[in-house]
């Protein structure tokens, strides 16, 4: 193809890889350990592309997104372009490779955005559907796609999950007060906005500290999302986490991880053990626990994306361990005054390498995002 014509469908395969893209988003949070893939499916029978077929990875990881897609185009798959956010896997998994099955519907044409860094398929899916005569393109919209799965490419290619770290901040740079609770510093609409966050997040940590002071649940708690609750973490090298918290009152819908050294009271530990605790990250460097192992213990587990909501001490832990991926601060309107808890950091102070990618506004709070390239 040249010029205009070129030109032309380099427009049209943007616009359906961005609706792919869109449309991943729907399981974003609940397929572990697969990335959320998008796949739509489209014909040109002469008269402007119409989509035939829409699949997401399914909740849980299987099927692939290929294969809902197919389901749904059926024999309008033949001659078809197949838009995939993620390279098309090329392995007997616990289901057949997602490239076979492209090229066994008739799929003529196959546009990807990202490359699948998992060994078992990374440049192997492509190579099936060329070797089979399917025209490929690569890369279209390559640096949204490996955004969005930002967790799943750090799992895969660092062994560690992405870290987010979110902060909310008073009107005069405090994120809470010293025993007072919990402190709102933030409004309803950017509430909704953090549950968002922790639905499709995989892990949500926070410091000991943070629980013997506010006693949070830590789970999402908007209409219909309840079920999307991420796994808890809590820092306390000395098992500290009282029995009585709401933490623990909740384990039986949504587990709880304590990363405590090695030290620690094995009482303490049996104790809350019995109680459906789980430990984890025993490894510790100057008697604190060691977040970059602990970091690796939970991509192991699945984990590709954490987000740590807590408090100052644990923000500034990861930061001087270089370990956060993504900044989120939230500006209230409320002012905290005597008392207030110093926030690690403020958008004057972001750390080097990091660039300003959002700027949203709930309600009367500010909300600034910074990520950094992995
Ligand atoms: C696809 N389409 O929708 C997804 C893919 O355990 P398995 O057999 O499901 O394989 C997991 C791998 O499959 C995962 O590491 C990644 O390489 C790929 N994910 N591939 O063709 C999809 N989610
Ligand atoms: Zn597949």
């Amino acid at each position: 193809m040249a010029g205009k014509a070129a030109a032309g469908q380099d427009a049209i395969d943007r616009r359906f890889m961005a609706a792919a893209l869109r449309l991943s988003r729907r399981n974003a949070g609940r397929t572990a350990t697969n990335p959320s893939v998008g796949t739509v499916i489209v014909r040109d029978d002469g008269a402007g592309p119409f989509i035939v077929g829409t699949g997401v990875t399914a909740v849980g990881g299987r099927p692939h997104a290929e294969t809902e897609a197919l389901a749904e185009a059926v024999e309008l798959a033949r001659g078809a372009t197949a838009y995939v956010t993620l390279e098309p896997c090329a392995h007997h998994g616990r289901t057949p490779p997602c490239a076979n099955a492209l090229v066994n519907a008739g799929v003529a044409r196959v546009v990807g955005a990202a490359s699948d860094p998992d060994p078992r398929v990374s440049g192997k899916g492509y190579a099936i559907l060329r070797a089979a005569g399917v025209e490929v393109t690569e890369g279209v919209l390559a640096r949204e796609a490996a955004e969005q799965m930002v967790g799943y490419m750090s799992r895969s290619l660092r062994k560690r999950p992405e870290v987010i770290l979110k902060l909310a901040l008073s009107v005069d740079g405090k994120i809470g007060r010293r025993g007072a609770g919990q402190v709102s510093i933030t409004g309803e609409s950017a509430r909704r906005e953090v549950h968002l966050m922790r639905a499709e997040a995989d892990a949500i940590l926070v410091g000991i500290g943070t629980v013997l002071e506010d006693d949070p649940a830590l789970t999402v708690r908007l209409p219909g999302l309840e079920s999307r609750s991420p796994i808890r973490v809590v820092l306390d090298r000395h098992a500290r986490l009282p029995e009585a918290s709401k933490l623990v009152a909740g384990i039986d819908r949504v587990p709880v991880y304590v990363a405590a050294c090695e030290h620690a009271d094995p009482q303490r530990k049996a104790a809350l053990e019995r109680l459906g605790v789980r430990f984890i990250g025993t490894e510790t460097v100057d008697s604190r626990v060691a977040l970059p192992e602990l970091m690796e213990d939970l991509a192991a587990l699945g984990m590709a994306s954490v987000l740590v909501e807590g408090g100052a001490e644990v923000a500034k832990a990861f930061l001087a361990d270089d370990l956060v991926d993504r900044i989120v601060l939230f500006r209230g309107a409320v002012e905290v005054g005597e008392g207030g808890i110093a926030a690690p950091l403020d958008e004057d102070h972001i750390p080097t390498g990091f660039r300003r990618v959002r700027d949203m506004r709930f309600g009367d709070d500010l909300y600034g995002e910074w990520i950094r390239g992995m």
